[in-house]
């Protein structure tokens, strides 16, 4: 099953020169859809695909992809009604002891989320929750932080999903389980900014339990001719909604039994 575009090829390379520059040079454009209006969400994901070409053919390195609007409270809070996916690279990885450059962002926020390696490859189109913890090797806990290029982070889902679901930085903590160890869908988080609990919640909220975010992704990446190898890095959504981070900022996210991860924005 193919993309359905209704825009076309060298306006698709056109959008993409408008994300990739605003996700290079860190600034805000408008949304797409203000000047293609009957953008689909197929026409977004076209340029997103263009964008992870680009990125590859420059040497990035894909080191996984991510589920997003995956709970109520994101999507009550960008006002839209289906999760998305996007793409992760390794230049998006950033570790706990290094701080997090805001001038490389527009407007970044943090989100708690469960992360998942594969150990099997998931093909879609009717991958289940299942099929998911069958193939999952460990969870673990990650910190994504989005920077959504547009302004007042302000958009529809055919936009959101050509700027790659908002991504811009990922870090993961330390402690690695096998899903059978824990039950999944009661993961508490707490996240803290600069030592106050700025949101919590627990991972149901993500489509009921992670490994659906993820079976969701697995049959949206089968809508691209595209399946999830095994080995593959995969973030489930997150569990709360997203929360401003300026420099100065000292983040900690707290999970129930899977430990926590910290880091600094400079
Ligand atoms: O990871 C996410 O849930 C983000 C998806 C895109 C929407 C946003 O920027 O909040
Ligand atoms: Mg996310």
């Amino acid at each position: 099953m193919a993309l359905e575009l209704t825009i076309k090829p060298d306006d698709i390379r056109l959008l993409c020169d408008r994300v990739e520059a605003a996700q290079e040079g860190a600034y805000a454009i408008h949304k797409l859809t203000d000047d293609y209006p009957s953008m689909t969400i197929d026409d977004g994901y076209a340029v997103q695909a263009e964008l992870r070409q680009r990125y590859l053919a420059k040497g990035h390195q894909l080191a996984g992809w991510k589920a997003g609007l995956t709970s109520r409270a994101k999507m009550e809070q960008m006002g839209v009604h289906v999760p998305s996916i996007g793409f992760l690279t390794d230049k998006m990885a950033r570790t706990e002891s290094i701080g997090i450059k805001t001038s490389e962002m527009v407007h970044p926020r943090v989100e708690c989320e469960v992360a998942f390696v594969t150990k099997k490859d998931l093909q879609g189109p009717d991958c289940t929750l299942q099929d998911v913890l069958d193939a999952t090797d460990y969870v673990l806990p990650a910190v994504e932080i989005i920077d959504s290029r547009f302004s007042g982070f302000k958009f529809d889902l055919a936009s959101v999903v050509a700027d790659n679901g908002s991504s811009a930085r990922y870090v993961t903590g330390k402690v690695r389980l096998n899903p059978r160890d824990l039950d999944l869908t009661k993961v508490g988080v707490v996240m803290k900014k600069n030592g106050e609990v700025v949101a919590s919640g627990e991972s149901s909220a993500v489509l009921g339990h992670p490994a659906e975010a993820i079976a969701m992704l697995v049959n949206i990446l089968a809508e691209q001719d595209e399946m999830l190898p095994a080995g593959s890095f995969v973030m489930s959504g997150g569990i709360t909604e997203a929360i401003p981070v300026q420099a100065g900022d000292a983040i900690t996210a707290e999970f129930q039994i899977l430990g926590q991860v910290s880091m600094t924005f400079v």
